[in-house]
C-alpha cells in the first residue's frame, strides 16, 4: 500500500469536487483522511474531495491523502487521473519514493 501527497489548486470561481481517482497501475485508489481519535491515529475513507473556488488544498501526511492499493507494475512513475463524476479533471504524473520517516 502507498500514500499519495500533492497540492491541488482550483483557480476557477466555482467549487470543484473530486469524486474519483484512478490509476491503471493500482487496483484501487481511495481518498482518505487521517484523524486522531482517543489518541490513536486512524484513517477514514472520504466520498469526495472538495476544493473551494480560488484556493489550494494540500494532501499531506496526517491529513487528507490518496491511498493507493495493490500495485500492478514496477514503474518509478505513477500516473493518476482525477474525476468529478464522469468528467476527467486532471492528469498527474508523480514520482514513486520510499517512505523516509
Ligand atoms: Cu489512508
Amino acid at each position: 500500500m502507498s500514500a499519495g501527497y500533492l497540492s491541488i489548486t482550483n483557480n476557477t470561481d466555482e467549487l470543484i469536487s473530486i469524486s474519483r481517482v484512478e490509476s491503471s497501475q493500482f487496483e484501487s485508489v481511495q481518498l482518505h483522511e487521517s484523524v486522531i481519535e482517543d489518541g490513536i491515529a486512524k484513517m477514514h475513507r472520504l466520498n469526495d474531495l472538495s476544493i473551494p473556488a480560488n484556493s489550494t488544498i494540500k494532501l499531506e501526511p496526517s491529513g487528507k491523502h490518496l491511498m493507493l492499493m495493490r500495485r500492478s507494475d514496477t514503474s518509478r512513475q505513477i500516473s493518476l487521473r482525477f474525476y468529478s463524476e464522469e468528467a476527467l479533471l486532471l492528469r498527474v504524473i508523480a514520482p514513486l519514493k520510499k517512505r523516509i520517516n
